[in-house]
């Protein structure tokens, strides 16, 4: 890497800012110089791009693709100014220039490509990818509104559009030459051509895909990667003068039509909606992806499709990319002339697949009907696919006609994505070990029958360049002066476990405190300035941000919190660790029950952050538009990470990762990645509570448990549940819907079967945060569970 020698840049900074501006530099705002900024980062790294690119070309080494219909990749400026080593001068030149690098780093739209952990994943896996030096890209859509912005008025979330680019997006390179065709409806003909049958699909809608490409750039080294985005656009544009006015109209909604593709980001996350926008949204960049790297690789290997899966992994995130199945089988059959046997091999050899989600809601199916009209060659193949699979079954299970029914792709009038991503890969995973138990056991357990060696486990990882070393500048060098900085290395973080001897060090500890102060009065600082509310730096700051979802139980919180409420109102002598609570996260905008939870916690943040009998002791925030900026504040003012759902509902977490890396401690259920954080940090490091994913699993077995019960035994929560009705946070408004899930519906996920072990478990970290040493000690362990979080 080439080191950036400060004179020059502060000149070419100057000279950059002015052709932005076309002022003078004395004269330019911190827009112009955040575009002046990405310029000149994009000329440096577009240069080595371009090397890579060519290299790539080559196919020396195999390729990975990464199919995902989420990329939630954050702000970039800052982190390519980290990965070209960039980070002592930029900073330095521009505080010499009287700028303020927070200010111009704010200019950044923040892209809102995804809705959460499926998304963001991605994200950090083309990182660490980058950061190994791996050749590994992402192919997904390049949505014209992400993730919608959330407001809060009068306590409950307004969703806002997210027009991320209406100033332009520095980081991207439309490729207009790379634009393919992808055909939509119409039908399939067949004919004989030279005694071969052909399918000729004709009368299709046609959709123009534009690709725009985002370099990803690795760390230290020399690597770019692409992320690559597709746009969709009318195929041409009519010259519409000529039309008559039912023309006129006619065209206009085709472009309309097409352009609607990539308009918007579904807000769902973990929740199937069946739309026909959406599937169009699937094929499109499935088709337009494939169809690029089968051209790729042929103008390598002469024109031949021969040895394909021996160079190109196509991998696809969660099912929404599942018709990478059949549309490489119809590009091989249809388009390169390979018999059935033949590209079924090629494709199985090609395919893998990750599942991030048990909850039945979100496990996709398409009727059968929709996907014929809209994709009728696609699904022809799928149909073929299936009847195979359901032959082959009947021939070697004779005797297991109802699983052979069980695991079909075709049943019920639907197609199942799941079936169609396992029958179409050589590898199925689980984002955690216990995630992937269930899938063995539970989920899918028809197909770990017939295809045990297909599973595996691949704990979930996080970006330590994102969220440790980027968002936590002050305790990375506070680690690099303690054990010096071969952990900042790609793949190296468990030379962390260099720390353990420091847990018992007081004079670290002490820093390691200073510097989590820091960053708590920096959450607090923007905290007051964006909504108005002072906190106590000298609080444990106690936190839960996610998106909201019922598994989740942001309301197990929520009731805890009202429950300590109560108990400092009834008892306001006691001996109480002053707490702040801080929440964050976005609900679906149809799901009314999230929407509910968010209302609550804002009613209650109302009542005890104005109640000045409590005041300094308890306060509550939650914070506006969780999105990947706001986490990187967020995380390294953690002292407590709440990591609290149904057992065996959360596949893995990876927040819980985040907080860990920036010590705090995770108070939490045995579920998903948790497990293996206990299993790293030791029980004496964690605070654990509530049911077993086996005990969990019992109860659901014979009709889950009686929440009555718990509600007559526990005069807690018999205060609690009726403040939820009788208008005590809230004078103008109740909570019916949400007490009628816990008592009417009878809790499906828990909440007060786990809600005294969560309360014992909350006094139980009170009192080692009281003993500050033993605190201290704590947190310095959580350093050696790192092994844990990948590369
Ligand atoms: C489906 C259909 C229509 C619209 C949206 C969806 C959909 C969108 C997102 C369904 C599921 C979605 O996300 C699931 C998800 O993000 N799962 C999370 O994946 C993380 C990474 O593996 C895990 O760490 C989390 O535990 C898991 O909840």
């Amino acid at each position: 890497m080439k080191t950036l020698e400060k004179a020059s840049f502060k000149k070419a900074f100057i000279k950059k800012v002015e052709e932005v501006s076309g002022e003078d530099f004395s004269e330019s705002t911190a827009q112009h110089q955040y575009e002046a900024l990405s310029e000149l980062v994009m000329e440096e790294i577009t240069a080595e791009w371009a090397v890579n690119n060519s290299r790539l070309h080559k196919m020396e080494e195999k390729q990975i693709y990464f199919f995902s219909i989420e990329f939630l990749i954050g702000r970039l400026l800052k982190a390519y100014i980290n990965n070209l080593g960039w980070d002592d001068v930029v900073p330095e030149v521009l505080c010499e220039l009287g700028l303020d690098y927070e200010a111009i780093q704010a200019k950044e739209h923040d892209p809102a490509l995804g809705n959460g952990g499926l998304g963001r994943l991605m994200a950090c896996f083309l990182d660490s990818t980058a950061a190994m030096g791996f050749p590994g890209h992402g192919n997904g859509i390049r949505y014209k509104f992400g993730l919608f912005e959330q407001k809060i008025i009068n306590n409950e979330q307004v969703e806002v559009a997210d027009n991320w680019l209406k100033n332009g997006y520095p980081f991207e390179i439309a490729k207009p030459d790379k634009s393919v065709i992808v055909k939509y409806k119409g039908n399939v003909r067949t004919e004989m051509v030279n005694g071969k049958l052909v399918f000729i699909h004709e009368n299709y809608e046609p959709v123009l895909a534009v690709p725009y490409d985002v370099p990803v750039q690795g760390y230290h080294n020399k690597t770019v990667n692409s992320l690559r985005l597709w746009s969709a656009q009318p195929v041409e544009d009519f010259d519409l003068s000529t039309f008559n006015q039912g023309h006129f109209l006619k065209a206009m909604q085709r472009r309309s039509e097409a352009e609607a593709i990539s308009q918007i980001l579904y807000p769902n996350d973990n929740g199937f909606e069946g739309k026909q926008l959406r599937l169009k949204q699937e094929y499109f960049f499935v088709c337009a992806g494939l169809k690029r790297i089968v051209r790729r690789y042929k103008k390598f290997n002469h024109g031949s499709m021969d040895g394909f899966s021996d160079k190109i992994c196509i991998h696809i995130n969660d099912t929404h990319p599942a018709l990478c199945v059949p549309e490489l089988m119809r590009i091989l059959i249809d388009e390169e002339n390979y018999e059935w046997d033949k590209a079924w091999d090629m494709t199985v050899k090609s395919i893998s697949f990750t599942n991030h989600t048990v909850l039945p809601e979100a496990l996709e199916k398409w009727p059968i009907d929709m996907v014929k009209e809209l994709l009728p060659r696609v699904y022809q193949i799928i149909e073929e696919i299936n009847r195979r699979f359901v032959n082959d079954m009947n021939w070697f299970y004779p005797d297991q006609e109802a699983r052979n029914y069980s695991i079909s792709i075709l049943k019920d009038g639907h197609v199942h994505m799941a079936h169609l991503a396992i029958i179409g890969s050589h590898s199925v995973n689980g984002v955690a070990e216990l995630h992937s138990k269930i899938l063995r056991e539970e989920t899918f357990k028809d197909f770990y029958a017939v295809f045990p060696e297909r599973f595996h486990s691949v704990t979930n990882g996080v970006t330590p360049r994102r969220f440790l070393m980027g968002s936590n500048p002050q305790l990375k060098t506070l680690l690099n002066e303690t054990i010096g900085d071969s952990w900042t290395m790609p793949n190296k973080l468990s030379s962390l476990e260099a720390l353990l001897p420091y847990a018992a060090d007081a004079a670290f500890c002490e820093k390691l405190g200073a510097v989590k102060r820091r960053n708590k009065a920096h959450l607090a600082a923007y905290i007051n300035k964006s909504q108005g509310i002072q906190l106590n730096p000298d609080s444990i700051f106690d936190i839960q941000v996610k998106r909201i979802h019922e598994y989740k139980r942001q309301l197990l919180n929520a009731l805890h919190i009202m429950y300590l409420y109560n108990t400092l109102k009834a008892y306001p002598n006691m001996d109480f660790v002053p707490k702040t609570y801080i929440f964050a996260g976005k609900a679906a905008p149809s799901y009314y029950y999230a929407k509910e939870v968010i209302r609550l916690i804002n009613v209650i943040a109302d009542k005890v952050n104005n109640d000045t009998t409590v005041n300094d002791r308890l306060k509550v925030v939650f914070v506006p538009n969780f999105n990947v900026s706001v986490a990187e504040m967020i995380y390294p003012a953690a002292e407590i990470s709440e990591q609290i759902s149904t057992a065996g509902k959360e596949a893995s977490g990876t927040g819980n990762m985040k907080f860990m890396m920036n010590g705090a401690i995770t108070l939490g259920t045995m579920d998903g990645a948790n497990v293996e954080i206990a299993e790293a940090v030791g029980m004496d490091n964690i605070f654990t509570f509530g049911l077993s994913d086996v005990e969990v699993a019992n109860y659901n077995a014979h009709g889950g448990y009686r929440s009555l019960d718990i509600y007559e035994s526990d005069p807690r929560i018999q205060e609690v549940l009726e403040q939820l009705i009788n208008g005590f946070f809230s004078n103008t408004s109740t909570f019916q819907s949400i007490y009628d899930s816990l008592l009417i519906h009878n809790d499906t996920y828990f909440v007060l079967k786990d809600f005294a072990s969560y309360a014992d478990i909350h006094s139980a970290s009170s009192a080692v945060y009281r003993d500050q040493k033993k605190m201290a000690a704590n947190v310095g362990c959580q350093y050696c569970t790192l092994r844990n979080v990948l590369k």
